[in-house]
């Protein structure tokens, strides 16, 4: 009842609305912002119990948070779902209409940003003091289309519409310089930056399961300083001010959409800066507000740097305490060390941030001069360190290396091959520094909210404690006997595919038999992914199943999604022939329903919500030691499909968990695939060996799925004889029959479903709760403040 009047309420006293001229979006900004309202009070009593506490808080910096819709999410945090949907049935009404109305907070390429995503939401249901630190991008990943197959992007546009979640905090506001000089006077040094933009914080709040805790995700904006160009506004040049004003907005003004570093953009340094300064000025002014000695910051504050793109958060620490605080430089360096801890997530020596020195030096003059000073210190005490200055580049990593007192990997797999690979040296030197963290993900999010049927199903048979404590789902291996139970649990996957097979027949026109099995591949399009190997794998089941057309195939759907980089060309022709291959497999009456291809656009969150729960088969097949995590890979087994994987990032600990004999592993190992590059010629002897591949090569290079434009794919088939340096030729074979092999076992539903089954009860140690107790454990010192 009271529910239903606060929606009225607030459509009249903040839109402006009645009931009878409300639209959808009306309706769902009127019902989150009463949500936010409930959501205020969890929040401001965290905030009043951190402050008696006095704990340690922590931070954590990151360019991305994917966080997708909210709506869902603070519904079942809130435990409001029955409440909320009867009241919006009283008012007559679409509760799906309405919460699929949200557009998607794209503020994240992938993994990255969305583990940022899962452990905010983890750290709020552990009652960890914490905030998120990053940008309010204005325009997030952008929007794909197909055109004749070949994606064409378009701008991102969430914040066209009223962001009912944040609160904007006028109050802290802080400058942000860039540029100008540095004058050293009496031993000190003084910055005075050419150039300043201000900051402004957008507060969204972010409340754990069952509204027992609230932090806060701060999200920054660039705005123009009051003074900014008011040389220009006084002499009456409007133009020229305007033109400043714009250019300091631009900062804030759109996501970069590689996933790996294109080349040093000024622009993305000046990303990089803004956040990261503007982040450490407020947790300083929170410190500030109640310790007098700027020595103890360490015990009260612990800053994770997602990646090396806040890694400029070490310099300019240290900038604050030497220049402002008085601090000598060796002793805020050691202090500053004692905050900071970084997160490594690729090996990718591609993805490795550095910016020259010569911009740099112009963009953040007195920081380049401290980064000397941090590389003088550390050769001094470590003559054969590795250098952070190398080449007339800042190297970010081994700068975010020497200034964290804690480096991570990702997964068990990553972690080791950090220590051989990439930081070997600096290892050596600091043998205690780097520790694994295997990557986690929020079962709130990845059961629960994405998956009715089968989270129904558990708590009616374990009842509800899996959702904090996922490890519960243990409990469920007793279920692998009972015949009813696999039933009712096979049932629950049927109605999710026939679910997802009325959505692709609405949005996509392609009719799908619910009983095929779903094989699902979404992730960044990337060469070391391999989405051209799982294409291949395609093509050649295709050609056999057509010489051999009254054989007893097991029907499979073969579903793609997700996006290149708009610079990444070779991604974007497997993107093309993905769709060429699919139409005209998915034309052929020889295979009719057996096979067919589908490739919705714009893979983002919210679609991974549709596809995870609807697929039987889990496509992980990255060539081994390049997918340093992976987190796709937990999503799938959790909602009870079975992998087919290669050994790379978490497989191997997710293998270890469902137990070997519930994976489909094939391919070279990391050292195998190290050993492999040194033979000479390595893939043309590979094809030559594999004639199945041989004649799916041979059919793509006669442009059998571009007939009017019959040399398009030359490119592509001639780099996989010439330089295939991600094995798709050497894994091709082993993968096509591992695929066999999982068709064999589809034919017989219940054993498929018992192995399912497992997966799910085994994946309860990869709920991001338990990554999240390591990172406060581990690294942090943190403590969960919640009061039993
Ligand atoms: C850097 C500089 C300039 C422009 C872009 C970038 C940039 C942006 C995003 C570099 C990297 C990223 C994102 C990387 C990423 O998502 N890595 C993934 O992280 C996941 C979480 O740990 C892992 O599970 C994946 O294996 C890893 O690929």
């Amino acid at each position: 009842m009271t529910m239903k009047t606060d929606i009225l309420n607030r459509l009249k006293y903040s839109l402006g609305k009645d009931a009878e001229n409300a639209s959808t979006y009306d309706w769902r900004i009127a019902l989150s912002l009463v949500l936010r309202d409930q959501m205020v009070e969890t929040w401001f009593r965290s905030t009043r119990e951190t402050y008696a506490a006095s704990p340690k808080r922590v931070y954590y910096l990151s360019m991305e948070f994917l966080i997708g819709r909210l709506i869902e999410d603070m519904i079942a945090n809130l435990r409001m779902e029955d409440t909320v949907k009867t009241a919006i049935a009283e008012l007559g009404q679409d509760y799906d209409t309405i919460v699929h109305d949200e557009p998607d907070a794209a503020l994240g390429n992938g993994g990255l940003g969305r583990l940022a995503a899962c452990f905010m939401d983890s750290l709020a249901t552990l009652g960890i003091p914490a905030f998120g630190y990053g940008i309010r991008y204005e325009h997030g990943l952008f929007e794909q289309s197909f055109a004749q197959g070949q994606q064409v992007e378009k701008p991102e546009t969430w914040l066209t519409q009223r962001h009912a979640w944040e609160f904007e905090r006028p109050e802290a506001r802080y400058r942000i310089g860039f540029g100008g000089h540095v004058e050293h006077r009496d031993g000190s040094a003084r910055w005075h930056p050419g150039e300043v933009v201000m900051a402004t914080a957008h507060d969204t709040p972010v409340v754990g399961w069952n509204g027992d805790w609230g932090n806060t995700l701060r999200l920054w904006s660039a705005e123009p300083s009051k003074d900014f160009d008011l040389e220009s506004f006084n002499r009456g040049d409007y133009l020229a001010a305007g033109r400043s004003e714009a250019l300091a907005r631009t900062i804030s003004r759109v996501l970069y959409p590689d996933d790996t570093t294109e080349s040093g953009k000024e622009l993305r340094l000046k990303q990089e800066y803004f956040f990261t300064a503007a982040s450490i000025m407020d947790l300083l002014r929170r410190y500030l507000a109640d310790h007098d000695d700027i020595r103890d910051l360490p015990d009260y504050v612990a800053i994770q740097l997602n990646d090396t793109h806040p890694a400029i958060a070490g310099p300019e620490l240290v900038r604050i305490l030497v220049d402002e605080h008085g601090l000598p430089m060796d002793e805020a360096i050691p202090l500053t060390r004692r905050c900071l801890a970084y997160t490594n997530h690729t090996l990718l020596p591609e993805a490795l941030e550095r910016w020259s020195e010569h911009l740099m030096g112009r963009t953040l003059p007195r920081h380049l001069e401290i980064i000397r000073a941090i590389e003088h210190a550390h050769q001094t005490e470590f003559p054969d360190s590795p250098r952070i200055l190398d080449h007339g580049d800042v190297r970010m990593g081994e700068l975010a290396f020497i200034m964290a007192h804690k480096v991570n990997g990702v997964s068990a797999l990553h972690t080791e091959l950090v220590k051989q690979t990439v930081f070997a040296d600096l290892h050596r030197i600091h043998p205690d520094r780097i520790i694994n963290q295997t990557n986690g993900i929020t079962p709130r999010r990845w059961l629960y909210g994405c998956n009715p049927s089968l989270r129904h199903l558990i708590t009616d048979a374990i009842g509800e404690g899996w959702v904090t404590d996922l490890e519960q789902l243990t409990a469920l291996k007793d279920k692998r006997d009972d015949a009813a139970f696999i039933d009712a649990f096979m049932a629950s996957k049927r109605e999710n595919k026939v679910n997802l097979s009325n959505w692709i027949g609405q949005t996509m026109g392609v009719a799908l038999d619910p009983d095929a099995m779903f094989d699902v591949q979404i992730k960044r399009i990337h060469e070391y992914k391999r989405q051209l190997m799982n294409l291949l794998e395609t093509v050649a089941l295709w050609n056999e199943m057509r010489d051999n057309p009254n054989a007893d195939w097991t029907p499979r759907i073969k579903i793609f999604g997700g996006k290149a980089a708009p610079g990444y060309f070779v991604a974007k022709d497997i993107i093309r022939l993905i769709n060429d291959v699919a139409q005209v497999i998915n034309a052929d009456p020889v295979t009719g329903d057996r096979l067919k291809i589908v490739y919705p656009p714009n893979y983002n969150v919210t679609m991974a919500e549709r596809l995870i729960p609807a697929a039987d088969l889990s496509e992980q097949i990255s060539t081994a030691g390049k997918e340093a995590s992976g987190t796709g890979n937990m999503k799938f087994a959790l909602n009870g499909a079975l992998t087919i994987g290669t050994l790379d990032g978490a497989n191997v600990e997710i293998r270890d968990h469902v137990g070997t004999e519930n994976f489909f592993l094939f391919g070279l190992t990391a050292q195998e695939v190290m050993e492999r590059r040194t033979h000479h010629g390595y893939s043309r002897a590979a094809i030559e060996a594999s004639p199945r591949l041989q004649r799916v090569l041979g059919q793509i290079a006669e442009g059998r799925f571009a007939p009017q434009d019959p040399s398009r794919y030359h490119g592509l088939v001639g780099m996989l004889y010439d330089h295939d340096y991600f094995l798709v030729t050497c894994d091709f074979d082993s993968y096509f029959d591992t695929q066999r092999r999982a068709d064999m076992v589809y034919q017989t539903p219940e054993n498929w479903a018992a192995m399912a089954l497992v997966n799910t009860a085994s994946m309860g140690w990869f709920s991001s709760d338990r990554t999240i107790k390591g990172y406060a454990h581990d690294i942090w010192g943190a403590k969960s403040v919640l009061s039993a």
